[in-house]
């Protein structure tokens, strides 16, 4: 191959080629590569197509098989300017006062991150991000920011989906280089369940700003501010936009929930307002905020703080639109919302009605309804390849407001109980949750605390356990690991603290932190971190690599592995990742810029002695084999 290659080389044939023509044209040497990565990714259309993909195993099938059509845009055309512009044109704290200075709600699109990790377990795939972002650079740069990284898509691009969020990063941000992009980030536990050293969420910080993200919605899971410190001042020093959360909880229209009453709500965001943050964040993880409770609270903070005033809710009871319009009537600045087909239930209230509940009132949106349509039409689409990772709905009903569980967290538990067989207890599962949050003397629940109650309802449920068999010393209880992170300090502390009796019986002997955890862990040792990835992916790991690798050592390998053994398996149709080809199925992937390989599947052998079976296809017209293991 090498040498036709050389003969078909247009100076070959020109004949003006000298001697160190090879020297001076590498494309001749880049067959090797690009024959393995094609070897790789038959490897991995065969063992799909012997062995399924294990990620939809025992699941629901998908019928859809065609690619989501997405709106036509005009060829040529340049991205009219948006808000990223706008950010680097006038710096932050003029931005900031341009946000301030608007009339109209602005809006931020979280289908791309929260939207489908509230319905869809996390499960969108980059490439159908990407078919859709150049649409939304070009006809939604109205559009204030899309949320599209961090949260829990870190881990499941990686655990589940085999792909590199770093990646998808630097993709969705070469397709829409005009609108801001903002990211979920869990303070000290970064895109963890845990808190990680200071230097690893500072790294992690800066490799996500070098990449492009923008905006930083930073939040604690106990609203605890000395663990939001780290964080901030990382985005700060990163030049990234700080958006400071204070997490709502409770009910500010309850006088009898006194905990987390609007002075708290208003000292938090003093306090953030005073570390630096750009911009303020109410996250609402599950919905709790009632239209009239949104009103006071919003109405309270614009006077009282200067920052622009972001509102996050979920959409679990269903009224959270007429919060949103009664924050847009007293100052609110921009609030999230999902695009109708991935809009409501545990996910965000719908971006295309919202936006024309505002029509014709001071608070206009200038997103236009024909190009969000648009754009929804192509979610809808989309949503039929994940028919296999559809939970079961389940509307709140007034209870909602007595377990307080976040949207991300509903549908979740329900399975997680489901599979324990517990699901007719379901009810029972959702009183036991907020006993768990009254004994821990209610705390605000978010990841990864809300993980922590809900381990501890589902140890209570599953072993028959009351509040006060819990504090029974008597019981030999091995309780939930994240229950003894919560209760042993090493995800910050609570206002108040935690109830003594029930702190003391869980952790026993071992020890209680009440410092900033953080400060307590030895620094990560990024040489050593460095020559472990090194020593698995056979060359030296990029920065971003290796803060892939500290904060999930496990999943990061098993990704890397994939990776090595298969290759990039992101830019594969869904349907094709999730079930492979249909025989006689042709399929375009493009590996690099220019450079597309035609595959066809054409049959499976019969098994052979050894469990093996052929994969035979067609790759650009050639025929090729894959030998794969049944492992039925
Ligand atoms: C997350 O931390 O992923 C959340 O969405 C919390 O609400
Ligand atoms: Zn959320």
């Amino acid at each position: 191959p090498f040498l036709i290659r050389l003969m078909n080389h247009p100076k070959f044939i020109e004949g003006t080629c000298t001697t160190r023509f090879i020297d001076q044209t590498p494309e001749l040497l880049e067959f090797t590569p690009r024959r393995d990565r094609a070897t790789k990714l038959l490897k991995f259309l065969g063992d799909v197509a012997v062995n399924g993909n294990p990620l939809v195993k025992d699941r629901v099938i998908s019928k859809r098989r065609d690619p989501a059509p997405t709106p036509a845009l005009v060829a040529d055309q340049s991205n009219p300017q948006g808000s990223r512009d706008r950010f680097k044109e006038l710096g932050v704290e003029k931005f900031a006062q341009w946000v301030r200075d608007q009339k109209q709600l602005l809006f931020t699109d979280t289908t791309f991150r929260d939207a489908h990790q509230s319905l869809l377990a996390t499960r969108v795939r980059t490439k159908d991000l990407l078919n859709i972002s150049e649409a939304y650079a070009r006809n939604c740069p109205e559009m204030f920011s899309l949320e599209m990284w961090g949260g829990a898509t870190f881990d499941t691009t990686m655990r589940f989906l085999k792909e590199s969020p770093w990646q998808r990063l630097a993709d969705m941000r070469e397709r829409v280089p005009n609108i801001l992009f903002q990211m979920l980030l869990r303070a000290s536990n970064a895109v963890g369940y845990t808190n990680y050293p200071d230097n690893v969420v500072v790294a992690f910080v800066e490799e996500a700003a070098q990449a492009g993200m923008d905006i930083f919605r930073v939040f604690d899971a106990l609203n605890w501010v000395p663990n939001m410190k780290v964080a901030m001042e990382a985005v700060i020093a990163a030049g990234g936009i700080c958006e400071a959360s204070i997490c709502y909880t409770g009910d500010i229209s309850n006088p009898k929930r006194d905990k987390y009453n609007l002075k708290y709500y208003v000292d938090l965001a003093k306090q953030l307002e005073s570390m630096g943050a750009h911009f303020l964040a109410i996250k609402d993880m599950a919905g709790l905020c009632k239209p009239t409770a949104a009103r006071k609270l919003i109405k309270t903070l614009r006077e009282e703080i200067g920052l622009p005033i972001h509102f996050h809710t979920h959409d679990t009871a269903g009224i959270q639109a007429a919060s949103i319009l009664e924050g847009a009537q007293v100052g609110l600045d921009i609030a999230d919302a999902a695009m109708a087909p991935l809009s409501g239930g545990t996910s965000q209230p719908n971006l295309n009605t919202v936006v024309e509940m505002l029509r014709g009132t001071p608070q206009e949106s200038q997103l236009q309804t024909k190009a969000i349509d648009e754009i929804a039409e192509y979610w809808r689409s989309v949503r039929e390849f994940y028919t296999p990772f559809e939970s079961t709905v389940l509307p709140a009903t007034a209870d909602l407001y007595r377990h307080e569980m976040p949207g991300g967290q509903y549908t979740n538990l329900f399975q997680q109980a489901h599979a324990l067989g517990l699901s007719d207890q379901w009810s029972q599962i959702c009183e036991i949750y907020a006993q768990v949050n009254e004994m821990l003397g209610d705390i605000v629940k978010v990841t990864p605390t809300s993980k922590a109650v809900g381990d501890m309802a589902l140890f209570m449920v599953a072993n028959d356990l009351t509040p006060a068999d819990v504090l029974n010393p008597e019981r030999e209880l091995a309780f939930p690991a994240s229950v003894k992170d919560l209760l042993g300090g090493r995800m910050g502390q609570p206002p108040g603290g935690f109830p003594e009796a029930l702190q003391k019986r869980v952790m026993r002997d071992e020890p209680i932190l009440t410092t900033r955890p953080g400060e307590s862990f030895e620094p990560a040792d990024f040489v050593a971190a460095e020559a472990k990835v090194e020593k698995f992916l056979g060359r030296k790991p990029k920065r971003n690599e290796v803060v892939s690798y500290l904060l999930y050592p496990k999943v990061y390998e098993d990704f890397a592995k994939h990776e090595l053994n298969y290759g990039d398996v992101s830019g594969l149709p869904t349907p094709v990742f999730f079930y492979g080809q249909e025989p006689g199925e042709e399929l375009a992937v493009d590996i690099e810029v220019g450079k597309t390989l035609i595959v066809k599947f054409l049959t499976i052998s019969d098994p052979h002695p050894d469990g093996s079976r052929v994969v035979f296809f067609e790759l650009n017209g050639q025929p090729r084999e894959v030998s794969v293991i049944d492992q039925s």
